[in-house]
C-alpha cells in the first residue's frame, strides 16, 4: 500500500531528476544548436593555373563547391587560387590535381589553427607605431567584432545621438529568410544631394567589411565638426550605408560556421544558401555561378529570389523614385586588397569608364597611403574573375549609379584570410575612409572640389 503522505515526496524527487533531465537536455541541446563547426584537419592550398585546360579544371571544382571543397579566391591563368580542402576530400583533390599536372602549395595543415591564430594580435609595427591609430573612434569603439545586434544599437544611438547628421535609421523591406530586420542609415544634413549607397558583409564570412564600415560611420559623424573631410562629405552628399546586407548569414558565422558565405534560405531538399551576390539582375545565370545549392556561388533558382537581395533593390528604386541621383554605389567585400570597377559579367565596360577609372586610381592611392598597404586596382574580370549576377554590376545597370566600385578588404593572401584579426579594422577602417574622400572629392557631382 502506499503511503499517501510518501507520494508527494516521491513526486518531488522525480519532479527534481525531471528537472535535472530537462537541464541536462537543454544545455545539450543549446550545445547542439551553437556547436561551432571544426576545421581541424582541414587545408588551405594554393594552387596556379598555368593555360586554360587547368584553368577550366580549377573552374570545374569552383563550380561543385561546398562542402567538397570551399573556394576561397579563384583566380584567371598565372594567378594564384586558395581552396580550403576537407581531409574527406584530400585524396580526390589531390589525384585530380595530380592529372591536370597542377601543383598543390599547401599553405595550411589545420585551419582550425589559422582561425585560432587570428584572436592574437598581428598588427605591422608601422601600424602599431602609427599616428592614425591615435583617433581610434568616437561614439563606439573599434576593437572587436560586433554582433549584428550592436550593428543595430550603435546606428539607433547615432540617430540620437546626432539628429541633425542622421537623418533616419530604419528596416529595409522585405526581412531576410528567417525573420531578421535589415537595418540602413542614413547620414544627411538636409536637403536631397546627391547619393552615396554602400553595401556590406552580403557574404557573411567576411567580418572586415562591417568593422571597416562602423568605423567609417562613427568617424563621418564623430569628426563632423572636427575633420573638413567629415564635413565635405556630409555637406555635399547623403550617405546610405547597410552594414550588415546579409544578417541570417553574418549571425550563423558567429553561432556554427565561421566561414559561411550565403544566406540561409532553404533550397533543395536540406541544402541552404544562395550567393546574394549572383542573384541580382545583370546578366543573372551566365558567368561565374553554380547551379548547384552546394555551391558557394549558387546563384539561387531565379533573378533577385532572395529576399536580401530584393531588399537592396527596393531601397535603391526608392531613392530613385524619391527624385535623388543614386550617384555611387559601393560593395564592400575581404579579401585580398582589390579595388573592382564594373564591369562584372564580361570583357565589358560602362560608357563612362574613363572617368570611373580616374577615381578608382584615387580612391586605391588613398588605401595605400597611410600604411603602404599593397592594394590594387582594375576592372573586374581582368583583376579577380567574370561573375554574373553581381550587385555592383546591378547598381550601374538597373539602379542608375555612375560611380560603381567594389573593395575587397584586407588581408592581401589566405593567411589568415577571412580570420583577420580585429585589431585590424582600425586601420583598415582608416584606409577605406580615405579612399572614401578621395571618391567624394573626385566625383563630377557639381560639388565644390576639396
Ligand atoms: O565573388 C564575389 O562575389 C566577389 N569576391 S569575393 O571574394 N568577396 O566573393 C567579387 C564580386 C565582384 N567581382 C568582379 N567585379 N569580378
Ligand atoms: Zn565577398
Amino acid at each position: 500500500m502506499i503511503d499517501r503522505r510518501t507520494r508527494p515526496h516521491c513526486w518531488g524527487i522525480s519532479h527534481r531528476i525531471d528537472m535535472k533531465v530537462l537541464a541536462l537536455l537543454i544545455v545539450l541541446g543549446v550545445y547542439a544548436v551553437a556547436a561551432k563547426q571544426s576545421f581541424h584537419g582541414h587545408r588551405l592550398v594554393s594552387v596556379i593555373a598555368k593555360n586554360k585546360e587547368q584553368l577550366n579544371v580549377l573552374n570545374g571544382i569552383l563550380r561543385t563547391g561546398e562542402p567538397w571543397v570551399d573556394v576561397w579566391s579563384f583566380s584567371g591563368i598565372n594567378r594564384t587560387s586558395e581552396i580550403r580542402v576537407p581531409p574527406s576530400s584530400y585524396g580526390l583533390f589531390s589525384r585530380l590535381m595530380r592529372t591536370a599536372k597542377i601543383p598543390i602549395t599547401i599553405m595550411e595543415n589545420d585551419i582550425e589553427m589559422l582561425l585560432e591564430r587570428a584572436r592574437q594580435p598581428s598588427l605591422g609595427p608601422h601600424e602599431q607605431a602609427s599616428p592614425y591609430i591615435s583617433w581610434s573612434g568616437g561614439y563606439t569603439t573599434h576593437t572587436a567584432y560586433k554582433r549584428y545586434q550592436s550593428f543595430v544599437d550603435i546606428m539607433d544611438g547615432l540617430k540620437s545621438s546626432f539628429p541633425n547628421l542622421v537623418q533616419e535609421v530604419g528596416n529595409l523591406s522585405p526581412q531576410t529568410y528567417e525573420g531578421r530586420n535589415i537595418a540602413y542609415i542614413k547620414f544627411g544634413t538636409g536637403g536631397s544631394k546627391p547619393a552615396i549607397f554602400i553595401e556590406s558583409l552580403i557574404h557573411a564570412r567576411e567580418w572586415i567589411s562591417g568593422g571597416s564600415i562602423m568605423y567609417f560611420m562613427d568617424r563621418l559623424v564623430s569628426r563632423y565638426s572636427l575633420d573638413a573631410d567629415a564635413r565635405y562629405m556630409l555637406d555635399n552628399y547623403d550617405i546610405y550605408v547597410v552594414p550588415v546586407s546579409n544578417p541570417d548569414g553574418y549571425e550563423y558565422t558567429h553561432t556554427n560556421n565561421r566561414l559561411w558565405r550565403k544566406n540561409r534560405s532553404q533550397q533543395q531538399g536540406n541544402c541552404r544558401g544562395v550567393d546574394l551576390n549572383r542573384n541580382f539582375e545583370a546578366y543573372w545565370n551566365t558567368v561565374g555561378v553554380s547551379n548547384q545549392c552546394s555551391s558557394d556561388i549558387y546563384c539561387g533558382n531565379s533573378v533577385f529570389s532572395e529576399a536580401e537581395a530584393q531588399a537592396i533593390r527596393n531601397k535603391v528604386a526608392e531613392i530613385n523614385s524619391g527624385g535623388q541621383t543614386l550617384l555611387a554605389y559601393l560593395a564592400v567585400h575581404s579579401y585580398s586588397q582589390l579595388l573592382l570597377t564594373p564591369y562584372s559579367y564580361a570583357n565589358v565596360r560602362p560608357e563612362n569608364a574613363v572617368e570611373v577609372d580616374n577615381v578608382a586610381r584615387l580612391m586605391n592611392d588613398a588605401l595605400k597611403a597611410p600604411f603602404g598597404s599593397n592594394y590594387q586596382w582594375g576592372h573586374g574580370p581582368d583583376v579577380l574573375y567574370p561573375v554574373s549576377g553581381a550587385s555592383d554590376d546591378w547598381a550601374m545597370l538597373g539602379g542608375g549609379a555612375r560611380y560603381v566600385y567594389t573593395y575587397e578588404l584586407r588581408p592581401r593572401s589566405s593567411n589568415p584570410g577571412f580570420s583577420l584579426g580585429p585589431e585590424h579594422i582600425i586601420p583598415n577602417g582608416y584606409e577605406f575612409w580615405l579612399s572614401m574622400v578621395a571618391m567624394a572629392c573626385n566625383m563630377n557631382a557639381g560639388a565644390p572640389s576639396c
